[in-house]
């Protein structure tokens, strides 16, 4: 059986009265809705709990905290039957240029959790949220292309801070930046008690989430389709400069780079 597509029931409806239809019906329809296996990979900028949402997740200490993670790491547990990966990233830097090296790490992410997540996880800590944070997440989500908006749930971290305030109450002071972020996903979004260990109905209720976003958007996000668009993209913006290129009268010298352009397109 194929573990990305919801598994479904034959038991639906099956002689029954129609008291117990509704029942039996939204029963069926969350059994159906039921992952096989899920797989995530937590993203975020340095230092908002990315590794301790893993643990939570997993349910152990799996992932070093308090180490800026520079590699990608992924750790398995089963819950209830059923298999869940998450893949903890290196963290972006908030206000200077992330390194090369970590932009590369970041975008391996999703190929280890093969074929593609089933959802990104965008920790957010609670607390201030600037233009340059909403922007720096832009710039590093869409690293993954646009379709990665399609697979992303917010996930709050350090909400004790709020006390008495509700999330939405949060979410609206906070103003348009944080916002746009929940616009961009939907408006998922999940608060994460990193607090409680081990079994927990939060890890349930998120994975709930998923499944109901995976079922939305009709899928995971696929690593090899992603990688198919990027090159169809990067050969379309390669035949336009071609195109452009010829389009205009070269002067001498354009003459000698563009010739340069096509013969090392072409030796590619
Ligand atoms: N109080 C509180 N502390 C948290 C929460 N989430 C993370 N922390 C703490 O914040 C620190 C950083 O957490 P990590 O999980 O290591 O953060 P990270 O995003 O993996 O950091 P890098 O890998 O360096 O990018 C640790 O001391 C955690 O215990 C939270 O929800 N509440
Ligand atoms: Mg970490």
């Amino acid at each position: 059986m194929d573990a990305n597509k919801p598994l479904h029931t034959s038991a639906a409806g099956d002689a029954c009265g129609p008291e117990e239809s509704n029942t039996t019906a939204s029963a069926a329809k969350a059994a159906a809705a039921r992952l096989a296996e899920i797989r995530l990979v937590v993203v975020g900028w340095r230092w908002p709990g990315k590794s301790l949402t893993g643990n939570t997740i997993i349910g152990r200490e799996e992932f070093h905290l308090e180490r800026a993670a520079e590699f990608c790491i992924k750790r398995e547990t089963e819950v209830d039957g059923r298999e869940i990966s998450v893949v903890d990233t290196p963290g972006w830097f908030s206000t200077q240029d992330t390194p090369p090296s970590y932009k590369q790490e970041l975008v391996k992410g999703p190929s280890l959790c093969p074929p593609g997540p089933h959802a990104f996880l965008l920790v957010i800590p609670v607390g201030m949220f600037t233009e340059v944070d909403r922007s720096r997440i832009e710039e590093h989500l869409s690293l993954f292309g646009e379709r990665v908006w399609n697979h992303t749930i917010v996930v709050f971290t350090w909400a004790e801070v709020l006390r008495k305030i509700s999330i939405e109450r949060y979410i609206r002071r906070e103003g348009q930046e944080l916002q746009w972020v929940l616009r961009k996903c939907k408006k998922r979004y999940f608060v994460i008690n990193n607090s409680i260990f081990g079994e927990n109905p939060q890890v349930g209720s998120l994975m709930e989430k998923v499944e109901k976003m995976v079922s939305e958007e009709g899928g995971h996000y696929s690593v090899e389709a992603e990688a198919k668009a990027l090159d169809e993209n990067q050969n379309a913006a390669g035949e336009a400069q071609a195109l452009q290129g010829a389009q205009q009268k070269p002067s001498p010298e354009q003459d000698v780079s563009n010739a340069m352009g096509v013969l090392s397109l072409s030796t590619e």
